[in-house]
């Protein structure tokens, strides 16, 4: 609901691939779940370089406040926006065909110290917590926000069961 809005978009989600999109549209549900306006995009590190470095560098301008990069098998995605921008990098490990996502995952986590990138898991929980991260990021200085996240968390608590059916 509040995707793509550009102009409104403290959020943005992008990833190497439309075959990210399966795994990536997990965080841009959280976000529409807690009404944080965001934008998704494609921008490949390998096969858009130019498209990476111009998103990156006027991500700040654009009013973006956290990006959240996934990316699949030699992902360098989340690193290569780190190293055009001071914003807060979130990235995602797409799980790929071959190895599963450990690729990704090394690939991402594996930074060089000061250009950082906080990395979450492989795949769907790494996408739902990188969108919760980005949450509490914009709810340090934003009360509507830091509402929404505690009742969401809270309604997550409230969900779970006493005892397993069936
Ligand atoms: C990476 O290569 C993308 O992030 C994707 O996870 C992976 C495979 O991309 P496709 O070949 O499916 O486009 O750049």
């Amino acid at each position: 609901m509040n995707r793509n809005r550009d102009l409104l978009a403290h959020v943005g989600i992008i990833m190497g691939s439309q075959s990210d999109w399966e795994t990536m549209q997990h965080a841009s549900q959280t976000l529409d779940q807690l009404m944080i306006p965001h934008q998704t995009k494609i921008v490949s590190a390998h096969r858009t370089p130019d498209r990476l470095r111009q998103y990156a560098v006027s991500a700040r301008d654009a009013g973006l406040r956290v990006i959240i990069a996934g990316a699949g098998g030699a992902a360098h995605l989340p690193g290569m926006v780190s190293a055009w921008t001071t914003l807060p990098v979130l990235g995602v490990p797409v799980e790929s065909r071959a190895l599963k996502g450990m690729d990704s995952l090394l690939s991402i986590v594996q930074m060089p110290g000061g250009v950082p990138v906080a990395t979450f898991a492989i795949g769907r929980a790494g996408a739902i917590n990188a969108a919760l991260t980005a949450a509490s990021i914009l709810s340090l200085d934003d009360d509507d926000v830091r509402i929404r996240l505690e009742k969401w968390r809270q309604a997550q608590t409230d969900n779970v069961k006493d005892a397993p059916e069936g």
